[in-house]
Protein backbone atom coordinates (compact mmCIF):
# COMPACT_ATOMS: atom_id res chain seq x y z
CA UNK A 1 0.00 0.00 0.00
CA UNK A 2 2.89 2.44 0.63
CA UNK A 3 3.04 3.46 -3.30
CA UNK A 4 -0.41 5.29 -2.35
CA UNK A 5 0.67 6.71 0.94
CA UNK A 6 2.22 10.21 1.74
CA UNK A 7 3.34 10.70 5.32
CA UNK A 8 1.24 7.21 5.60
CA UNK A 9 -2.19 8.82 4.20
CA UNK A 10 -3.53 8.75 0.85
CA UNK A 11 -6.20 10.41 -1.37
CA UNK A 12 -7.33 8.80 -3.54
CA UNK A 13 -9.80 9.70 -6.52
CA UNK A 14 -12.72 7.16 -7.88
CA UNK A 15 -14.11 7.04 -10.75
CA UNK A 16 -16.11 3.81 -11.54
CA UNK A 17 -19.34 5.76 -11.02
CA UNK A 18 -20.04 5.91 -14.23
CA UNK A 19 -20.69 1.66 -14.04
CA UNK A 20 -21.99 1.76 -10.44
CA UNK A 21 -24.31 5.02 -11.23
CA UNK A 22 -24.45 5.60 -14.73
CA UNK A 23 -24.68 9.02 -16.38
CA UNK A 24 -27.02 10.89 -14.13
CA UNK A 25 -24.08 11.67 -11.99
CA UNK A 26 -21.84 13.61 -14.65
CA UNK A 27 -21.67 16.83 -16.14
CA UNK A 28 -20.59 18.48 -19.55
CA UNK A 29 -16.57 17.95 -17.60
CA UNK A 30 -16.18 15.17 -15.87
CA UNK A 31 -18.18 13.10 -18.21
CA UNK A 32 -14.65 12.41 -19.94
CA UNK A 33 -12.33 10.31 -18.05
CA UNK A 34 -9.56 12.38 -20.09
CA UNK A 35 -10.75 15.53 -18.05
CA UNK A 36 -10.20 13.29 -14.49
CA UNK A 37 -7.19 11.87 -15.08
CA UNK A 38 -5.64 14.93 -15.64
CA UNK A 39 -7.41 16.04 -12.57
CA UNK A 40 -5.72 13.10 -10.99
CA UNK A 41 -2.40 14.47 -12.00
CA UNK A 42 -2.81 18.39 -11.38
CA UNK A 43 -4.60 17.46 -7.83
CA UNK A 44 -2.14 15.69 -7.01
CA UNK A 45 -4.01 12.31 -5.75
CA UNK A 46 -2.59 9.26 -4.43
CA UNK A 47 -4.19 7.49 -7.00
CA UNK A 48 -6.67 6.62 -9.34
CA UNK A 49 -9.19 4.33 -9.19
CA UNK A 50 -11.14 3.27 -12.86
CA UNK A 51 -12.61 -0.07 -14.39
CA UNK A 52 -10.28 -1.72 -16.84
CA UNK A 53 -12.26 -0.27 -19.97
CA UNK A 54 -11.38 3.64 -18.63
CA UNK A 55 -7.54 2.40 -17.51
CA UNK A 56 -7.27 0.58 -21.23
CA UNK A 57 -8.23 3.61 -23.51
CA UNK A 58 -7.17 6.98 -20.98
CA UNK A 59 -4.46 5.54 -17.88
CA UNK A 60 -1.64 7.63 -18.38
CA UNK A 61 0.88 6.53 -16.11
CA UNK A 62 1.21 9.87 -14.24
CA UNK A 63 -0.70 8.29 -10.69
CA UNK A 64 -0.76 5.00 -9.27
CA UNK A 65 -3.61 3.23 -10.51
CA UNK A 66 -5.91 0.79 -9.05
CA UNK A 67 -8.11 -1.40 -11.05
CA UNK A 68 -11.77 -2.15 -9.37
CA UNK A 69 -12.04 -5.82 -10.79
CA UNK A 70 -16.13 -6.08 -10.05
CA UNK A 71 -18.63 -4.07 -10.50
CA UNK A 72 -22.46 -3.36 -11.42
CA UNK A 73 -24.91 -1.21 -12.62
CA UNK A 74 -27.45 0.33 -10.80
CA UNK A 75 -30.11 -0.99 -12.87
CA UNK A 76 -30.59 -4.61 -11.64
CA UNK A 77 -32.71 -4.66 -8.21
CA UNK A 78 -32.59 -6.98 -5.71
CA UNK A 79 -29.78 -8.50 -3.36
CA UNK A 80 -26.57 -7.12 -4.77
CA UNK A 81 -23.68 -8.82 -6.25
CA UNK A 82 -20.60 -7.43 -8.40
CA UNK A 83 -18.66 -10.73 -10.16
CA UNK A 84 -15.60 -9.89 -11.34
CA UNK A 85 -15.56 -8.34 -14.42
CA UNK A 86 -11.02 -8.04 -14.94
CA UNK A 87 -8.46 -11.08 -14.13
CA UNK A 88 -5.64 -9.56 -11.60
CA UNK A 89 -3.24 -10.37 -14.28
CA UNK A 90 -4.34 -8.15 -16.88
CA UNK A 91 -5.00 -4.94 -14.00
CA UNK A 92 -1.28 -5.94 -13.54
CA UNK A 93 -0.55 -5.81 -16.48
CA UNK A 94 -2.29 -2.65 -17.07
CA UNK A 95 -0.05 -0.87 -14.83
CA UNK A 96 -2.19 -1.51 -11.26
CA UNK A 97 -0.27 -1.70 -8.31
CA UNK A 98 -3.54 -2.51 -6.54
CA UNK A 99 -7.10 -4.06 -7.33
CA UNK A 100 -10.12 -3.14 -5.66
CA UNK A 101 -13.16 -5.38 -4.99
CA UNK A 102 -16.69 -4.35 -3.84
CA UNK A 103 -18.26 -6.78 -1.49
CA UNK A 104 -21.45 -6.99 -0.37
CA UNK A 105 -21.69 -8.24 3.46
CA UNK A 106 -25.74 -8.66 3.40
CA UNK A 107 -26.52 -9.52 0.51
CA UNK A 108 -27.49 -12.90 0.11
CA UNK A 109 -24.52 -13.30 -2.24
CA UNK A 110 -22.24 -12.39 0.00
CA UNK A 111 -20.90 -15.93 0.03
CA UNK A 112 -20.35 -15.92 -3.77
CA UNK A 113 -17.94 -12.55 -3.49
CA UNK A 114 -16.07 -13.55 -0.18
CA UNK A 115 -15.24 -16.55 -2.26
CA UNK A 116 -13.91 -14.19 -5.14
CA UNK A 117 -12.08 -12.35 -3.42
CA UNK A 118 -10.44 -14.53 -1.50
CA UNK A 119 -8.77 -15.98 -4.52
CA UNK A 120 -8.31 -12.47 -6.13
CA UNK A 121 -6.94 -11.47 -3.24
CA UNK A 122 -4.03 -14.39 -3.38
CA UNK A 123 -3.70 -13.93 -6.74
CA UNK A 124 -2.61 -10.08 -6.01
CA UNK A 125 -0.51 -10.52 -3.26
CA UNK A 126 1.53 -13.22 -6.00
CA UNK A 127 1.77 -10.26 -8.11
CA UNK A 128 2.81 -8.23 -5.09
CA UNK A 129 0.64 -5.79 -5.61
CA UNK A 130 -2.40 -4.71 -3.29
CA UNK A 131 -5.91 -5.85 -2.84
CA UNK A 132 -8.36 -3.18 -1.15
CA UNK A 133 -11.92 -4.29 -0.28
CA UNK A 134 -14.77 -1.62 -0.83
CA UNK A 135 -17.11 -2.95 1.85
CA UNK A 136 -20.64 -2.04 1.77
CA UNK A 137 -23.35 -3.84 4.08
CA UNK A 138 -26.47 -4.20 1.66
CA UNK A 139 -29.40 -5.71 0.56
CA UNK A 140 -32.52 -6.77 2.35
CA UNK A 141 -31.19 -7.76 5.71
CA UNK A 142 -29.13 -4.72 5.95
CA UNK A 143 -31.42 -1.72 7.51
CA UNK A 144 -29.05 1.10 8.12
CA UNK A 145 -25.92 0.92 6.20
CA UNK A 146 -24.07 3.57 8.13
CA UNK A 147 -25.18 2.59 11.82
CA UNK A 148 -21.22 2.31 13.84
CA UNK A 149 -22.01 -1.67 14.32
CA UNK A 150 -22.70 -2.41 11.15
CA UNK A 151 -19.65 0.00 9.83
CA UNK A 152 -17.26 -1.69 12.47
CA UNK A 153 -18.54 -5.38 11.32
CA UNK A 154 -17.95 -4.16 7.79
CA UNK A 155 -14.02 -3.06 8.40
CA UNK A 156 -13.73 -6.05 10.35
CA UNK A 157 -14.48 -7.98 7.49
CA UNK A 158 -12.39 -6.82 5.06
CA UNK A 159 -9.32 -7.74 7.80
CA UNK A 160 -10.43 -11.27 7.97
CA UNK A 161 -11.18 -11.80 4.57
CA UNK A 162 -7.30 -10.83 3.58
CA UNK A 163 -7.58 -7.05 2.36
CA UNK A 164 -5.06 -4.76 2.45
CA UNK A 165 -6.93 -1.73 3.04
CA UNK A 166 -10.93 -1.28 3.56
CA UNK A 167 -13.07 1.38 1.91
CA UNK A 168 -15.73 2.13 4.11
CA UNK A 169 -19.12 4.49 4.37
CA UNK A 170 -18.34 7.32 7.50
CA UNK A 171 -20.20 6.15 10.39
CA UNK A 172 -21.03 9.68 11.79
CA UNK A 173 -18.75 10.28 14.69
CA UNK A 174 -15.58 10.11 15.41
CA UNK A 175 -16.03 7.73 18.02
CA UNK A 176 -18.23 5.32 15.99
CA UNK A 177 -15.67 5.30 13.53
CA UNK A 178 -12.69 4.62 15.71
CA UNK A 179 -14.63 1.52 16.24
CA UNK A 180 -14.48 0.95 12.90
CA UNK A 181 -10.84 1.64 12.62
CA UNK A 182 -9.74 -0.50 15.83
CA UNK A 183 -11.93 -3.47 13.71
CA UNK A 184 -9.86 -3.39 10.80
CA UNK A 185 -6.52 -3.93 12.79
CA UNK A 186 -3.48 -3.86 10.18
CA UNK A 187 -5.99 -3.05 7.22
CA UNK A 188 -5.61 0.34 6.49
CA UNK A 189 -9.01 2.29 6.28
CA UNK A 190 -10.27 4.52 3.70
CA UNK A 191 -13.28 6.75 3.89
CA UNK A 192 -15.80 6.52 1.12
CA UNK A 193 -16.86 9.69 -0.47
CA UNK A 194 -20.18 8.93 -1.01
CA UNK A 195 -23.02 11.79 -2.33
CA UNK A 196 -22.00 15.49 -3.16
CA UNK A 197 -22.01 17.00 0.41
CA UNK A 198 -24.34 20.21 0.81
CA UNK A 199 -21.21 22.56 1.37
CA UNK A 200 -17.33 21.72 0.88
CA UNK A 201 -17.04 22.23 4.97
CA UNK A 202 -19.48 19.79 5.86
CA UNK A 203 -17.30 17.20 3.70
CA UNK A 204 -14.51 18.30 4.38
CA UNK A 205 -16.17 17.78 8.58
CA UNK A 206 -16.67 14.39 7.66
CA UNK A 207 -13.18 13.95 6.53
CA UNK A 208 -11.67 15.12 9.18
CA UNK A 209 -13.30 13.11 11.70
CA UNK A 210 -12.59 10.05 9.80
CA UNK A 211 -8.98 11.48 9.86
CA UNK A 212 -9.53 11.82 13.72
CA UNK A 213 -10.38 8.46 14.14
CA UNK A 214 -7.07 6.66 12.88
CA UNK A 215 -8.55 6.57 9.20
CA UNK A 216 -5.39 6.43 6.40
CA UNK A 217 -7.02 8.94 3.52
CA UNK A 218 -10.55 8.62 1.98
CA UNK A 219 -11.16 7.19 -1.80
CA UNK A 220 -13.47 10.08 -2.66
CA UNK A 221 -15.35 10.80 -6.27
CA UNK A 222 -18.62 12.73 -6.65
CA UNK A 223 -17.18 15.58 -4.05
CA UNK A 224 -14.35 16.25 -5.97
CA UNK A 225 -15.53 15.95 -9.73
CA UNK A 226 -18.96 17.49 -8.83
CA UNK A 227 -17.65 20.36 -7.12
CA UNK A 228 -17.52 23.89 -8.57
CA UNK A 229 -13.94 23.45 -8.62
CA UNK A 230 -12.45 20.20 -8.54
CA UNK A 231 -9.12 21.45 -7.88
CA UNK A 232 -9.73 23.61 -4.78
CA UNK A 233 -11.24 20.47 -3.57
CA UNK A 234 -8.47 18.44 -4.28
CA UNK A 235 -5.93 21.16 -2.47
CA UNK A 236 -8.58 21.14 0.92
CA UNK A 237 -8.39 17.28 1.07
CA UNK A 238 -4.67 17.13 0.69
CA UNK A 239 -4.50 19.65 3.52
CA UNK A 240 -6.72 18.12 5.46
CA UNK A 241 -5.36 14.76 4.85
CA UNK A 242 -1.94 14.68 4.08
CA UNK A 243 -0.79 17.66 6.21
CA UNK A 244 -3.39 17.56 8.74
CA UNK A 245 -4.98 20.72 8.64
CA UNK A 246 -7.83 22.03 9.80
CA UNK A 247 -11.34 22.23 8.54
CA UNK A 248 -10.89 25.89 8.58
CA UNK A 249 -7.13 25.76 6.90
CA UNK A 250 -7.93 23.33 4.42
CA UNK A 251 -10.75 25.60 3.60
CA UNK A 252 -8.15 28.64 2.83
CA UNK A 253 -5.43 25.79 1.01
P1 LIG B 1 -17.96 8.51 -4.25
O1 LIG B 1 -16.95 9.34 -3.50
O2 LIG B 1 -18.46 9.23 -5.48
O3 LIG B 1 -19.08 8.04 -3.35
O4 LIG B 1 -17.19 7.23 -4.79
C1 LIG B 1 -16.85 6.19 -3.94
C2 LIG B 1 -17.45 4.89 -4.44
O5 LIG B 1 -17.07 3.79 -3.64
C3 LIG B 1 -17.13 4.55 -5.88
O6 LIG B 1 -15.93 3.86 -6.03
C4 LIG B 1 -18.34 3.78 -6.29
O7 LIG B 1 -18.63 3.96 -7.63
C5 LIG B 1 -19.43 4.38 -5.49
O8 LIG B 1 -18.86 4.98 -4.36
C6 LIG B 1 -20.46 3.36 -5.06
O9 LIG B 1 -21.57 4.05 -4.64
P2 LIG B 1 -22.85 3.38 -4.01
O10 LIG B 1 -22.76 3.65 -2.55
O11 LIG B 1 -23.98 4.12 -4.64
O12 LIG B 1 -22.82 1.93 -4.36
Amino acid sequence: MDVFLEKNRGVLLAYDQGLEHGPTDFNERNFDPAFIMRLAVEGKFNSIIFQKGLAEKYYDGRVPLIIKVNGKTNLVKGEPIARQNCSVKHAAKLGAKAVGYTIYPGSAHENVMLEEFGRIQEEAHALNIAAIAWIYPRGEATKNDTAPEVIAYAARVGLEAGADAVKIKYSGTVDAFKWAVKCAGKAKVFMSGGPKAETDADFLRQVRGAIDAGASGLAVGRNVWQSADPLKMARALRALVIEDRSVEEALRA
